[in-house]
């Protein structure tokens, strides 16, 4: 089945690729541990609601596919796939990460900055394997149509992961897999036969312990700057707290951090300094490596 092939490359890719691995300054770590995916339909509703949800930029798969070269360019919803990657770091990234406090730790910033790297060639290397079968396939974020609009995407990897029937969002705003919400994510369309994957969630909230029955906050508790309360998540806050951050690893690594560019209004922009993220809320929390759902009685 072309889905357990997919799944082997995967998990070799895991184990053996230089891009899974960080420099020698931090001791050849591995990056990612797991990477797992799941498939939504073109055809999928969900992606014309995301219209509304979103807002009217959002684009729907068939919208994104012609951006790409491929024919027919006005394909029908129907006969395109979009495959959604998770990427799971590691057990020392994520050991790493529950002991800090009040600021993440240098291990996961470094990977973070090093997953799009890690991310685009796992993508790359499933997208090579369906065009040796024959079929179209596009890294997602390779379209020109996908940018920023304010705190958004115009093909939010979260919104695609639900979709693919990957979790839930969470209290924090965090997608919840079966792996966790200590995750990356990424997308590939394609004009691939797949079967739908099944959406076994209920609500696009189904897997945070705080709208199962309000018995976890230690989100709120982990986030060092108070962006997180039982109203959701501060953007904003936590946008300035990523860049305190980002300038801090700036001064002191520089010459090890991949610069990282974003597309807004059209035009690639460099961004002030590196991405590194925080994702504190992310660490030492029921949420962290699994579905905390999953552990309650009915
Ligand atoms: C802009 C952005 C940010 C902004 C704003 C985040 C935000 N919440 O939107 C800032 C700078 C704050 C940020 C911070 C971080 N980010 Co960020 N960010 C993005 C980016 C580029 C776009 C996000 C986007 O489009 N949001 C759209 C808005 C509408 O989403 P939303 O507000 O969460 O959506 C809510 C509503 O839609 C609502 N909803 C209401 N009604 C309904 C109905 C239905 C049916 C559904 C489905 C949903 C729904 O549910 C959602 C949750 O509340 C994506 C990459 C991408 N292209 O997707 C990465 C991304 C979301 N970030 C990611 C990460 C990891 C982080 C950080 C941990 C930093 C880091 N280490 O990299 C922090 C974590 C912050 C947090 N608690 O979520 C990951 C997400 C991983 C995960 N497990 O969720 C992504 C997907 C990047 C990636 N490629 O992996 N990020
Ligand atoms: S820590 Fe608890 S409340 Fe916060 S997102 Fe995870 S499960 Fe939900
Ligand atoms: S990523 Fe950091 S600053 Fe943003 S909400 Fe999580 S803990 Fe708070």
């Amino acid at each position: 089945m072309m889905q357990n092939k997919i799944q082997n490359l995967l998990d070799n890719f895991t184990e053996n690729h230089k891009d899974n691995v960080l420099p020698n300054e931090f001791n050849s770590h591995q990056i990612f541990s797991k990477i797992f995916f799941g498939i939504g339909q073109g055809s999928d509703p969900l992606f014309l609601k995301y219209k509304e949800i979103i807002g009217k930029y959002h684009f729907t798969p068939a919208e994104l596919w012609s951006s790409f070269n491929f024919l027919p360019k006005n394909i029908h919803p129907e006969e395109i796939s979009v495959l959604s990657f998770g990427f799971s770091f590691s057990d020392d990234i994520k050991e790493a990460g529950s002991k800090s406090q009040i600021s993440p730790p240098e291990l996961y910033l470094i990977a973070r900055n090093f997953a799009d790297t890690t991310i685009n060639s796992a993508l790359v290397s499933v997208q090579q394997f369906l065009d040796e079968l024959g079929f179209n396939a596009a890294l997602c974020n390779q379209s020109h149509l996908v940018e920023l609009v304010g705190y958004s995407s115009s093909w939010s990897e979260r919104h695609v992961a639900y979709a693919a029937g990957l979790g839930s969002f969470s209290l924090t705003d965090a997608f919840i897999s079966d792996y966790g919400s200590n995750i990356r994510l990424g997308s590939i369309i394609t004009d691939a036969p797949f079967p739908l994957s099944k959406r076994k969630i209920k609500t696009p909230y189904s897997n945070c312990l705080y709208f199962a029955n309000k018995s976890c906050k230690k989100c709120i508790e982990r986030c060092p700057i108070n962006a997180i309360n039982e109203q959701g998540h501060d953007k904003e806050l936590c946008h300035q707290y990523g860049q305190k951050i980002a300038q801090q690893m700036m001064e002191k690594w520089g010459n090890l951090l991949k610069p990282s560019s974003r597309r807004v209004k059209g035009e690639v922009r460099q961004r002030r300094f590196p991405a590194v993220g925080c994702a504190l809320c992310q660490f030492d929390v029921p949420c962290m490596n699994q579905n905390p759902i999953k552990n309650l009685k009915n």
